[in-house]
């Protein structure tokens, strides 16, 4: 079974990042080794009074034991990391424990709806796209596609503009390219794919459901990493993934009360029940 390295922040209250990784991705069966970047309340969108604790030297410790004892990993995921500083961090654990085999699925985790996350500015910015050049997969939202691209958003997702970008990050980035949440209408949801090798470009589409929830990306990302070690099949793994998503959402909506995040548990565990029945 494979190891996966899960870098990105542990929002205690909030249903994402690593809170979302581990599950996920344990119910695919994968090993995940969860490495903190920081400890949050809860996650920076819509709460007050956010206690947030910087992991930056305990990081350092946690990566000098895991050399000692030879520790290593067939992924690298990376999500939200926080500070400009613990980008620099990632890239030397990249270093450190990428091996020729290890993938790297990164997603920028700092933008959407037009905005950069609360706490985040251009130097952030500019750190990720230095972090960008050591990843196999970069997975952005639209938002992050263009700042990534530094391009000024657009809010209308023109089709011929998405599909010049994913062609312009590949080019630039080097890497393969997933770009997420495309409204390309208003009933439809599309997830482009670009190989960095291919000109080809995949689209893939899933039902829109109306309303804007935190969290959608790093659980669409964990889905879709684990059905990739499973299945070998990156387009199964991103149409299984928005399915996943859009049904979590749909679970979600019927809660008025419960906007912060989305309700994945069930789904995943329908997921899980379903998996085993054919066994
Ligand atoms: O993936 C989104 C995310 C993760 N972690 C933290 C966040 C957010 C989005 O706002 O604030 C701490």
């Amino acid at each position: 079974m494979p190891k996966i390295l899960s870098i990105q922040d542990l929002s205690c209250y909030g249903q994402c990042s690593n809170s979302v990784a581990l599950p996920i991705l344990s119910t695919f069966g994968i090993e995940t080794i969860i490495l903190p970047t920081m400890i949050l309340s809860t996650h920076t969108g819509g709460f007050k009074n956010i206690y947030i604790q910087d992991l930056s030297e305990s990081i350092d410790k946690i990566c000098q034991s895991w050399q000692d004892n030879n520790i290593s990993f067939d992924a690298i995921y990376i999500g939200y990391l926080g500070s400009t500083k613990l980008i620099e961090k990632t890239i030397t654990i990249i270093k450190l424990f990428k091996k020729r085999n290890t993938l790297v699925f990164f997603t920028p985790a700092c933008a959407d709806n037009g905005k950069l996350y609360q706490g985040f500015n251009d130097n952030y910015l500019e750190k990720l796209r230095s972090l960008c050049f050591y990843a196999d997969y970069i997975v952005a939202n639209v938002t992050e596609a263009f700042f990534l691209m530094n391009c000024e958003y657009q809010a209308i997702n023109h089709p011929n503009r998405i599909y010049e970008l994913i062609h312009e990050l590949t080019k630039k980035f080097l890497t393969n390219m997933i770009i997420t949440g495309i409204e390309m209408n208003k009933d439809e949801i599309y997830v482009l794919f670009k190989q960095y090798h291919s000109h080809q470009i995949t689209s893939f589409k899933e039902q829109k459901i109306n309303g804007n929830y935190h969290g959608t990306g790093d659980i669409f990302l964990s889905y879709m990493i684990g059905k990739y070690f499973i299945s070998h099949e990156m387009n199964i793994s991103i149409q299984e993934a928005m399915k996943f998503v859009k049904d979590a959402i749909v679970l979600t909506k019927e809660d008025t009360n419960h906007s912060y995040g989305i309700k994945f548990e069930k789904v995943l565990r329908g997921f899980y029940e379903k998996a085993n029945q054919s066994k």
